[in-house]
């Protein structure tokens, strides 16, 4: 999740990560590149590189955004993927990456879920999650890795694929490190923070290439559309996803 807040706040909730530099280059604005250095973080971007040199070198154009992720030790990721040459950097306390690859779509059990957003409340003096209105569906995995040890029985028989297949690649991405991860591997992020209960990185979103790969991994979607049909009453796979996923970027 990135998010940006307008009012003063006391701090952010451990789960809300903040966008910091914002490259404005959406799909419909491919030719008129806008630079917003993110309102307030802004004043953070002269500590990181607007790019990485060979990133843009070898991918052949400079990322479309910037991120700042702050977090502690309950801040966890859930599973999902991005449309986007991920080059992930670690400025302190370490991050614990939990990756697939795209071909393991049918393992994610992906469903709409209801779009929502942190917001900071004056009266409670907390963050509350509010719904978007009008309502909006979004995409995401189903899966937790991590369940608690009452309920990872459940999650198994809910799950099998994940729970019974290969297990994921597991990176931990220490301060001064990058991570290239490619785009549409699901991945899964946990942390360990510093000594002062803090991890912070960096990442930098590069434009993908809508080729071969993406209408590969469109085609198994819907074939694990097409096993959600044929399995009547699996209510687990893929849904609502008879649209492939071509108008998210983020999943
Ligand atoms: O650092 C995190 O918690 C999530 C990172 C992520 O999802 C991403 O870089 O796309």
């Amino acid at each position: 999740m990135s998010n940006a807040h307008h009012s003063p706040t006391p701090w952010m909730p451990s789960k809300l990560h903040v966008r910091m530099i914002q490259v404005k280059d959406s799909l419909r604005m491919r030719n008129s590149r806008t630079i917003v250095l993110g309102g307030e973080y802004g004043a953070l971007a002269r500590d990181c590189d607007s790019h990485i040199p060979w990133a843009t070198e070898a991918i052949g154009g400079l990322p479309e955004a910037v991120n700042l992720w702050i977090g502690n030790d309950l801040s966890e990721t859930s599973f999902h993927k991005d449309h986007y040459e991920n080059l992930y950097a670690v400025v302190t306390g370490e991050k614990h990456f939990l990756l697939l690859p795209p071909t393991d779509v049918h393992r994610m059990y992906i469903r709409e879920y209801p779009a929502a957003q942190y917001t900071y409340s004056e009266v409670s003096g907390e963050f509350e999650l509010k719904l978007e209105n009008p309502e909006r569906y979004v995409p995401w995995c189903s899966v937790n890795p991590y369940p608690l040890p009452k309920d990872k029985e459940k999650e198994m028989s809910k799950f099998p694929f994940y729970y019974n297949g290969p297990k994921p690649f597991e990176v931990t991405l220490k301060a001064g490190e990058i991570l290239y991860l490619p785009s549409m591997w699901f991945h899964h992020v946990r942390q360990t923070p510093d000594n002062r209960g803090l991890t912070i990185a960096v990442n930098y979103w590069y434009d993908m290439q809508f080729d071969i790969k993406y209408a590969y991994f469109n085609f198994l979607h819907s074939l694990s559309f097409c096993k959600s049909r044929l399995n009547d009453g699996d209510s687990f796979i893929n849904e609502n996803l008879s649209n492939g996923d071509k108008n998210h970027k983020e999943e």
